[in-house]
């Protein structure tokens, strides 16, 4: 197995899920940028030194689970593919080729055996949170539309992101004006706003991603198109509006669900609970909602505030939260590779 991009936000994530989960791999090798190259980083309680990337890196490798900006993954995904490897990218170069399956285990594990190209993507991690708490719900009700909101963590930015908003907290703690009429927050928190375009402390900032046709963000394109890939469902309605918010990790999404037939709440709630990948935190009644700063560190889907639309015998609202990092990137990308190892070791 080899982690390429070790060093970034998800592979430190992705080296203490390998650390955890069962040893199906034997070596794991580390890869990253040249930059990296020699740093010692510890998986599976040993010492391993960072190799630069390059062909030879993938001499031997069952395994590549890349995640690396698009460009490195265009370039590098089918270089390690033709050395042998098969690719797990979690980048979005990919996620739309017909050729490249885009596989959640939980829903369409059947997919990942087409794989003509030797790549498999992985989704986004905000189609990744949502996703596994739509699919068994369209199961049973047939999907019709998706209207979404996110409320995206800073991680999902990178290592830059956490960071950005750490120094916003800390140039605003204790300034008891801000925020308000006579306190400017844009002041106080200077020119340098990391990767966001507006300050994330005390705001919520309705973007992330790159600006796309007729004012649509890449990210919620990614979220229309990928939900779309994963049901094989090509003409689903989707309608995301992707928010970024002073949360460091767990996106969140209010989902609006549109099905071919009614629904009922109590049996929805249930569905969910004995869905895969999917915890229902549902009882508002003693504060108990699904929220990032309970679902940070966990593997499922956290779904709660699950009701039936009072307009729509046919929709039903809910909350979904996950870690980004987690089934969002590197557990989605290392329960791939899991399959993958099933089907290596029986042949
Ligand atoms: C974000 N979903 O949160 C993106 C990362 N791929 O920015």
């Amino acid at each position: 197995m080899a982690v390429v991009g070790a060093t970034g936000a998800v592979g430190t994530v992705m080296l203490e899920i390998l650390s955890n989960r069962a040893n199906v791999w034997g070596e794991i090798r580390l890869i990253a940028s040249p930059r990296s190259a020699g740093r010692k980083l510890v998986v599976r309680g040993q010492e391993v030194e960072v190799i630069a990337l390059c062909d030879e890196a993938f001499d031997g490798v069952d395994v590549a689970m890349m995640d690396v900006p698009d460009e490195v993954s265009a370039e590098w995904a089918p270089r390690a593919a033709a050395r042998g490897a098969v690719v797990i990218d979690k980048s979005g170069t990919f996620r739309m080729d017909p050729d490249v399956p885009l596989v959640v285990p939980e829903i369409n594990p059947q997919a990942l055996r087409n794989r003509p190209k030797g790549i498999i993507a992985n989704a986004n991690c905000t189609t990744l949170a949502m996703i596994v708490a739509v699919a068994p719900l369209h199961r049973e009700y047939g999907l019709k539309e998706l209207v979404l909101a996110s409320y995206q963590a800073v991680s999902g930015a990178g290592v830059a992101g956490p960071e950005t908003l750490y120094d916003q907290i800390a140039k605003v703690a204790g300034d008891r004006q801000l925020g308000s009429r006579t306190g400017n927050v844009r002041h106080a928190v200077g020119e340098d706003l990391g990767p966001f375009p507006a300050p994330l402390v005390f705001n919520v900032v309705p973007w992330a991603g790159s600006l796309k046709n007729d004012g649509w963000s890449s990210e919620e394109l990614k979220m229309r198109n990928e939900s779309r890939k994963i049901l094989g469902l090509p003409d689903l309605k989707v309608s995301a509006t992707c928010v970024r918010v002073p949360v460091v990790t767990g996106h969140s999404i209010a989902v609006h669900a549109v099905f071919g037939s009614e629904v009922d709440a109590n049996e929805a709630r249930k569905l969910l609970q004995d869905a895969p990948g999917v915890i229902v935190v549902d009882d508002p009644a003693a504060g108990e909602f699904p929220m990032p700063i309970d679902a940070v560190g966990t593997d499922p889907s956290w779904v709660g505030r699950i009701r039936r639309s009072i307009d729509d015998p046919r929709a039903l609202d809910f909350f979904v939260t996950g870690d980004n990092l987690r089934k969002g990137a590197a557990l989605n990308a290392a329960q791939i590779a899991e399959l993958l190892a099933t089907e290596f070791t029986s042949r």
